[in-house]
């Protein structure tokens, strides 16, 4: 049985990210991978006008200066395939790829507390052991899929956005329907639009948007931020989302309308989602919030010229950036074609699938291929897939049956040696994931070497430091305006699904302050210990 120090489940941007961290401590991981391929969602998100709503400068690694120099991007919001090429190349120049095995889905890891040791099983049925597992199995990647009366009956082919078929599809002549308006539904209508013969998008709920304000990136461009990089680098550690946006210092309210009315019209046009940062307020303040979404609504509403289009495709149910806007590239402006319409699922609900497409309680919509958009069980749903059994033989999931409990996103009590990337109570999805990653790898990497140096050969959170920090997640939630509606932050996007708000929302500036703080106070909220707690308490007993 093959054993490394450090087991890492995942090979997308944080698995890839925490394999290179740990080399450079010089410990040994094995990176596992379900797919046949590395990229996390890069690589399953193939869909048609896949992009990502961050720029290109900011979404990508921040450890090497020679990586920033050479890597050329080509557009100011990268697309999936470039994205790809980037972490591909990633691996190349960093002799990665000699670490991860690919094809091996991770099934099973159980914790073995009298050796300190995980055990994981494959679906293969391949055992490996590691002293220290590391979860790195991505917020928005585990599909929700939702299951229809006659779903399987549809005689056309159904696709899901989140693991989209390798193969090109070609959308020439056919009646395509899309079930999902976030970001996944908004990019990919434009372009379906372009090709299909008719295009149907099934709404439930309207969603605020803004234009991407995408463009190729010139040379000058290029050579302007690879020349002041570490400038760049250091703004966005140091904001709030990790967007390189500083929000706006005075208050909505407090300008004057024409300042007021100019801020926002200057954000809208270039900033995408720092387009909330335009005030400080904004998230924040419930009137401040409203003079946004007016101001967002009036811009969507303009974009459409059917009126009762118009009443439909502007959102009414929350407040901006209550639950997560889109950046978009034509979303608006495809109604106006003629082969493109809406169907409004909240006004008529689907009743089933047929043979011949989607029955609404209005009618029925025939379809030759339905892609479903539906998003994901958000930030816990990849990291339970697995059966993770920790001390006692309880598991992860029915530790967080309640909703998770870690002590700063980083560990949750009673799974010694475990650790996660980019999970509850980190800032994961509220900021540029990929300065998340990169703060909590590198971290890592100083913990488990400091620890090793140590004899450590057991670290494992407390229960006090889990509820403590769980309960300030909360409190700096409820600052914010993110609990006045469902949302994948809160656990709103599946039924059933514990309803807590799960991201930190202090801002990835203070995120890595406590971080700094932890491990400042030698690992405040862990306990360290030479020997496994199993077998000291047997010396104890037996003694
Ligand atoms: P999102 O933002 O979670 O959006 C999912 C959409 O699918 C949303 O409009 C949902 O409507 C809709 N949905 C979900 N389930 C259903 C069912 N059962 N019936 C109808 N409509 C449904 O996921 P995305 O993939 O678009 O965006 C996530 C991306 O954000 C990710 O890929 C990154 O690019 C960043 P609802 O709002 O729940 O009414």
């Amino acid at each position: 049985m093959a054993h490394v120090e450090t087991l890492i489940v995942g090979a997308g941007l944080a698995g890839l990210r925490a394999l290179y961290a740990l080399g450079q401590k010089g410990i040994t991981a094995t990176v596992l991978e379900a797919s046949d391929e590395i990229g996390g969602v890069w690589n399953h998100n193939r869909y048609p006008g896949a992009r990502c709503d961050v720029e290109s400068f900011d979404y990508s690694y921040s450890f090497s200066e020679e990586l920033e120099q050479e890597w050329r991007w080509t557009e100011r919001y990268p697309t999936q395939p470039e994205i790809l090429r980037y972490i591909n190349h990633v691996a190349d120049r960093f002799d990665l790829r000699k670490d991860i095995v690919l094809n091996t889905r991770v099934e099973e890891a159980a914790y073995d507390e009298d050796r300190a040791i995980w055990t994981v099983t494959a679906a293969d049925g391949r055992t490996r052991t590691a002293n220290v597992l590391m979860l790195c199995l991505g917020q928005l990647s585990a599909p929700k899929i939702p299951s229809y009366p006659g779903q399987d009956t549809f005689a056309g082919k159904l696709i899901i956005s989140a693991i989209w078929p390798k193969e090109k599809i070609d959308f020439t002549g056919k009646r395509v329907g899309i079930i999902g308006t976030g970001s996944s539904g908004m990019q990919m209508t434009p372009v379906i639009a372009e090709t299909a013969a008719h295009l149907t998008v099934f709404q439930r709920t309207a969603n605020y948007s803004l234009p991407a304000a995408n463009a190729p990136l010139s040379d000058e461009e290029v050579a302007q931020v690879k020349a002041n990089y570490a400038a760049r680098r250091e703004q966005i550690r140091n904001s709030p989302s990790g967007l390189g946006f500083r929000p706006g210092k005075v208050k909505t309210l407090e300008v004057s309308d024409e300042d007021r009315e100019a801020a926002l019209e200057k954000s809208y046009h270039r900033l995408g989602f720092g387009f909330a940062l335009t005030f400080p307020d904004i998230l924040l303040n419930e009137e401040a919030n409203a003079v946004a979404s007016d101001f967002l609504k009036r811009k969507m509403a303009e974009r459409v010229s059917d009126p009762e289009l118009k009443k439909k495709l502007v959102p009414s149910d929350h407040g901006f950036g209550t639950r997560r806007p889109s950046v978009d590239g034509g979303y608006f402006e495809a109604f106006a074609r003629d082969n493109v319409s809406l169907a409004d699922i909240r006004e008529h609900p689907i009743v089933e699938f047929t043979p011949e497409g989607i029955r609404t309680e209005e009618k029925l919509h025939e379809l030759d291929i339905v892609i479903f958009a539906t998003g994901f069980d958000a930030i816990t749903g990849a990291l339970l897939k697995p059966r993770i059994v920790g001390r006692g033989g309880q598991t992860l999931a029915e530790k967080w049956a309640d909703g998770p409990l870690t002590h700063l996103g980083l560990a949750t009590a009673g799974f010694p040696n475990l650790v996660m990337v980019a999970g509850p109570g980190s800032p994961s999805v509220l900021s540029n994931v990929i300065v998340s990653i990169e703060e909590q790898a590198d971290w890592y990497a100083q913990m488990l070497a400091t620890m090793k140096a140590e004899g450590t050969v057991e670290f494992e959170t407390t229960e006090t430091a889990e509820q403590g920090w769980t309960d300030y997640v909360q409190v700096r939630a409820r600052e914010t305006l993110y609990g006045t509606a469902d949302s994948f932050y809160n656990g709103g996007e599946v039924a059933g699904k514990p309803r807590v708000f799960m991201p930190y929302s202090g801002g990835v500036r203070h995120y890595r302050l406590k971080l700094i703080e932890c491990a400042d106070a030698h690992y405040a909220g862990f306990e360290q210990r030479t020997a496994p707690l199993a077998r000291s308490t047997d010396v104890a007993a037996n003694g």
